[in-house]
């Protein structure tokens, strides 16, 4: 109880006035309060502070030794949630490839400002610790010893609440995590591209173990999303993405999410056009958004793919399939093999343990030399 107390007087004005709901807000009698994260980590590091069970022959030395563990506990636990709130988004657990999607969405090097502060933070606190420590050397009768550990928990919750801002967008940026796919960057990349409501997450549902949501809007797909299918040599990832129309500058958060996975995680592109006519985009738009694609990045290997092949064929010379039908499925992965084929056969086993290391392996198929090109 005297904990709760301690945090709801240690809260500053500072700290109500960043809550997510501010007071005024038409909203804010009807939904719940989100508590802020310093106040859950407080809680929980005074809570941990106030277990302490000091040993000492005499009471003088077990009340030094109390506020000595509360010290030492309190400034544990909060650097241990700080740690916790920064987990699995520093590389290498988050991929390079995350990394970039984060920054897009969140601004380019955000995140690790974000974890920076966190750090800082805990730096600050082990410092205070330290410092409360040798005051409590010095302090003399309970008062005094009172006086060390209230005010080092004051200065432990001011810390704490400075990076409130920091721990809120660490929250979202985890939530925006969960509902994106990891890559794994030693398979090879298939994404799947092109102008909304085309047919994208038809097409990834029967080429791949992905289910997505597939329906007669556009931006169905609004994240990107990912499925496995067997290469008969490897296992190729295959990534749906929302899709694009051509207005740089203008893209919505969506949009910039397609752009960075062809850009950034595509060993090979599909790109799936629609002439049918049924999405309601006109195909010369789809056009033209290829032939910028194919200017932007020349290295990159882009297979271009006409679908809903049931509903309108043309004579342009491409793969023609129907997701409804599964025709020119067997072309379209005949072309896709070769694009991923290793370019020579690999060697024998014994023979690439003892071959020299190369500074580009003969085995590495032709896309991911592309790849390794962009970067
Ligand atoms: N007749 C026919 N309809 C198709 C075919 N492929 C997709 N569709 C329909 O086209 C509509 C859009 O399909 P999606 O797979 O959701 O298209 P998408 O490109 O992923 O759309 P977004 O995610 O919104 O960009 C749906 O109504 C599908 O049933 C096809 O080969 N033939
Ligand atoms: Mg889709």
């Amino acid at each position: 109880m005297r904990t709760a107390v301690f945090i709801s007087a240690a809260r500053s004005s500072e700290t109500m006035a960043r809550s997510p709901r501010p007071r005024g807000d038409p909203r804010a009698s009807s939904a719940p309060a989100v508590p802020a994260p310093s106040q859950e980590i407080l809680e929980i590091a005074f809570h941990r502070a106030s277990l302490v069970n000091p040993h000492g022959s005499t009471k003088p030395e077990r009340d030094r030794r109390r506020a000595e563990l509360k010290v030492v506990r309190s400034s544990a636990t909060v650097g241990r949630q700080l740690r916790l709130a920064a987990r699995g988004l520093r590389a290498p657990e988050l991929g390079e490839f995350e990394g970039l999607l984060v920054d897009r969405a969140f601004g380019a090097g955000g995140l690790s400002r974000h974890l920076l502060r966190l750090h800082r933070a805990e730096e600050r606190i082990r410092r205070a610790a330290h410092d409360a420590e040798r005051a409590l050397g010095r302090a003399e009768g309970p008062d005094e010893i009172g006086g060390v550990v209230k005010s080092f928990y004051g200065r432990l919750a001011s810390f704490v609440r400075e990076v409130d801002p920091d721990l809120l967008r660490l929250r979202e940026i985890r939530r925006f995590l969960k509902d994106r796919p990891r890559l794994d960057p030693s398979e090879p990349r298939l994404v799947v591209a092109g102008f909304p409501n085309v047919g994208k997450s038809s097409l990834v549902a029967r080429l791949s173990s992905a289910r997505p949501k597939v329906a007669d809007y556009p931006f169905t797909t609004v994240a990107i999303q990912l499925g496995h299918a067997d290469l008969g040599f490897d296992r190729l990832q295959v990534v749906d993405t929302p899709g694009v129309l051509d207005r740089r500058g203008h893209e919505n958060p969506a949009e910039a999410e397609a752009e960075t996975a062809v850009a950034r995680a595509a060993d090979v592109v599909l790109f799936v056009l629609d002439p049918s006519g049924s999405s309601g985009y006109p195909i010369d738009e789809q056009e033209r958004l290829l032939d910028r694609w194919r200017e932007e990045f020349p290295h990159l290997p882009i297979v271009a793919v006409e679908t809903k092949a049931d509903l309108a064929r043309r004579p342009s010379g491409r793969l023609q399939v129907s997701a409804k039908t599964g025709e020119g499925f067997e072309q379209l992965w005949t072309e896709l093999r070769a694009r991923f084929a290793p370019r020579e056969p690999m060697p024998p086993v014994e023979e690439a343990i003892e071959a020299p290391v190369e500074e580009e392996p003969q085995s590495l198929s032709p896309v991911r030399r592309a790849r390794s090109r962009l970067k």
